[in-house]
């Protein structure tokens, strides 16, 4: 299979130690995959090592929100990236290897074949702490309530950061609800599947197992907890 039709959007802070490996891992495993890392102004080697390998490749993009006047984040920075690529489906998920790549080789056809979104689902959820757990559960239980009741799309991740999207489909949904998605916030894909009315996108999905960090830095904290419940009421 050939992925011309596929650019992966890797958002970035501070990933010096994973952001080689994956995409390497990305050129290699999917030949004519596009690749855009969305960087956030990372202090470390980020860029360098992106650039090292956009030299030689030009589906190979880095794009750096640092130079530019737009508010800072995880949300945002996919955002961009989805809107910068050129091909019909993107596939958004996170440069720190806690995201199996092989997901995509199942993804690419479902989207192909005319799913709007296929979202990773964590099947299995290893290492959190039980307090990180019990946190995640409440806010999964309010976040799917909100969707049932308003009549919204679902999935059995609605927090997932792994997906994969029809592009044309996700920037007319987004520039219909700009001031819906929290830009600074974690959770794009909520963002979107508020914005879908139910039966209105074809959306399926794909287990598979979510492990905790091995290299680097995690980034989410309070503060992106706290911008989930203005995602819930926007
Ligand atoms: N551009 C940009 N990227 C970000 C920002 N915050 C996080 N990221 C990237 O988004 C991805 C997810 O961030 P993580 O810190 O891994 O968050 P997480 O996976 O929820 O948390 P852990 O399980 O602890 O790793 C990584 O690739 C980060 O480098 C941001 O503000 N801007
Ligand atoms: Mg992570």
């Amino acid at each position: 299979m050939d992925y011309k039709d596929f650019t992966v959007v890797l958002p970035t802070l501070n990933e010096e130690e994973t952001i080689g490996i994956i995409i390497r891992n990305l050129i290699k495993a999917y030949r004519g995959i596009s690749v855009i890392v969305v960087d956030d102004g990372s202090k470390d080697g980020t860029k360098e090592k992106v650039m090292e390998i956009a030299n030689g490749n030009r589906g190979v993009r880095f794009f750096d929100r640092a130079k530019s006047h737009r508010e800072r984040g995880l949300t945002a920075s996919a955002v961009d990236g989805i809107l910068e690529s050129r091909t019909k489906f993107v596939i958004v998920m996170d440069a720190d290897l806690q995201h199996p790549i092989d997901v995509i080789k199942f993804m690419a056809p479902k989207l192909e074949k005319g799913k709007d979104l296929v979202v990773a689902i964590r099947a299995d959820v290893k290492g959190w702490e039980l307090h990180r757990k019990m946190i995640s559960m409440v806010l999964i239980v309010i976040g799917y309530a909100i969707l049932v009741m308003t009549g919204r799309s679902k999935c059995d991740d609605i927090f997932s950061g792994f997906f994969g999207v029809n592009r044309s489909l996700f920037a007319k949904t987004y520039n219909a609800n700009r001031d819906r998605f929290v830009l600074g916030g974690y959770k794009i894909l909520y963002d979107f599947l508020k914005c879908t009315k139910n039966g209105d996108i074809l959306v399926d999905q794909i287990p598979y197992s979510f492990g905790l960090r091995q290299h680097g830095t995690s980034k989410a904290g309070f503060r992106q907890g706290m911008l989930l419940f203005k995602s819930f009421f926007s």
